[in-house]
């Protein structure tokens, strides 16, 4: 009975100073989006103007995109960047509507699809969305080894990097686009237009502070772009409804150097080293489940930023 009391003592011993060792080696925990992500019902859709101020919005925590990608774990002052995010749905238009807010030093834009730099490399969010929270990969609809390394459904998650001009101070734009990767293969590659699938977009820039605030239409993995009818791959959202659901955004400060490359992509849920495995890989992404309500108990305070 002793040893076995002495054995239990060195375990929690051992415990307590692997705690120990943890803080010590991770001071400041960046947070994560919550697993799941709570997403009410929004009983009246929200205005898409790029201000929050909509009911539907009001009592939804915000969920932290604070994770560093790239380069992955670094340091990054939160006047360089600090953002988060909040999602509600709609069963009246089928809908999830999000609300995204970024404080940025330096706001770059300027692409141009097939002429600049790719998307990713100008301040952009992308969304992570797998309908069915299956996993795995989702680059291309490959055959053979390109299907073992690169998915063999391109459909089978959707990346949404989601570009637009910043307006000028205090304006709002609604014109984006949306670009995400299909084929067969990297010979193969398609730059696919997805900016049909955000029907409704609004991005205001205050300051060094962005809003914005869209719609998207949530289709599952038997998407293809050539369908005629395509809303035979559209996902009807009921509360009860778990998806693969993680946010992004990627930040370059630097708008006077030619060709772009981002300075840092930050993500909403941990990924392990070296990072940036949501563009391929379903696996990573969090959750996010639709709900009627949020229960009651849910923290109104942004306690988490
Ligand atoms: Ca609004
Ligand atoms: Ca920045
Ligand atoms: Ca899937
Ligand atoms: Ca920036």
């Amino acid at each position: 009975m002793k040893s076995k009391q002495y054995v239990f003592l060195i375990f929690i011993t051992g415990v307590l100073l692997n705690s120990l060792h943890w803080d010590t080696a991770f001071p400041q925990q960046s947070p994560v989006q919550d697993n799941p992500v709570l997403a009410p019902e929004a009983a009246v859709s929200p205005v898409i103007d790029g201000i929050g101020n909509d009911s539907c919005w009001q009592n939804v925590p915000w969920q932290s995109i604070a994770q560093v990608w790239i380069p992955y774990g670094a340091k990054v002052d939160s006047n360089d960047y600090s953002g988060h995010y909040k999602v509600v749905w709609s069963s009246t238009t089928n809908l999830l509507y999000f609300l995204v807010e970024v404080i940025d030093k330096v706001f770059v834009d300027g692409f141009m699809p097939g002429v600049t730099a790719d998307i990713y490399n100008f301040d952009i969010v992308e969304v992570f969305i797998d309908e069915d929270k299956s996993g795995g990969l989702h680059v291309f609809d490959g055959k053979d080894s390109i299907g073992l390394q690169w998915g063999t459904n391109a459909e089978n998650a959707f990346a949404y990097h989601i570009y637009a001009d910043f307006p000028k101070e205090g304006q709002v734009t609604t014109k984006c686009y949306v670009y995400d990767l299909a084929g067969t293969s990297w010979s193969d590659a398609k730059s696919m237009n997805y900016t049909s699938h955000l029907p409704s977009f609004a991005l205001r820039k205050t300051g060094n502070k962005a809003v914005w605030e869209f719609s998207l239409i949530v289709y599952n993995d038997t998407y293809e772009d050539t369908m005629s009818n395509k809303d035979s791959a559209r996902v009807r959202l009921h509360a009860g409804k778990a998806m693969g659901l993680s946010l992004a955004y990627c930040d370059n400060d630097h708008p006077e150097k030619n060709p772009k490359v981002r300075d840092y992509m930050f993500g909403s849920v941990w990924e392990p080293s070296p990072g940036n495995f949501h563009w391929m890989n379903a696996d990573y992404f969090g959750t996010v489940k639709l709900v009627s309500h949020l229960p009651s108990n849910t923290s109104t305070e942004q306690h988490k930023h």
